[in-house]
């Protein structure tokens, strides 16, 4: 093998370790989606840690609030009608809520790699069940798609 072509194999190794880049993941903020009104879309996201999601103000009159984050996880508050960004490394599960619309249903799962504090947020999820007066099913659902 000349040099050459040694350093190429040499570069594709490495290349080939390389962790791959993190994704950014879009969530839009709708008054009309595919599960109803007042959601975001997707409510359910897998992704892997390091990746971000950014939560798109596609209608206006709505924001993304995290309410439970994994133990040293990433939270956030977005303003009405703001665009926002996260990056989630710590891995586990997120749940998230618009405030206006958390009465109606608008919340949302994020599960980062393994879902160790499951059973953390499905207490949690209880309590914002009591908040919901429409739309009750969906945040049980979404929970139910954590694998
Ligand atoms: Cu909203």
């Amino acid at each position: 093998m000349s040099s050459i072509s040694l350093r190429g194999a040499i570069l594709a190794l490495v290349m080939a370790s390389t962790p791959a880049l993190a994704a950014d993941h879009e969530v839009k903020m709708l008054n009309q989606g595919k599960d109803g009104m007042m959601t975001f879309e997707p409510a359910f996201l897998t992704v892997a840690p390091g990746d971000s999601v950014t939560f798109l103000p596609t209608d206006m009159a709505h924001n993304s609030h995290s309410v439970l984050s994994p133990t040293d996880g990433a939270s956030w508050n977005g303003s009405m009608g703001e665009k926002v960004t996260v990056t989630l490394n710590k891995e586990g599960v997120y749940l998230y809520q618009c405030d206006p619309h958390l009465p109606l249903g608008m919340v949302g799962v994020i599960q980062v790699g393994q879902a160790g504090n499951l059973e953390d947020a499905k207490k949690h999820a209880e309590g914002m069940s009591e908040r919901i007066a429409v739309n009750k099913e969906r945040l049980n659902q979404y929970l139910d798609l954590i694998q």
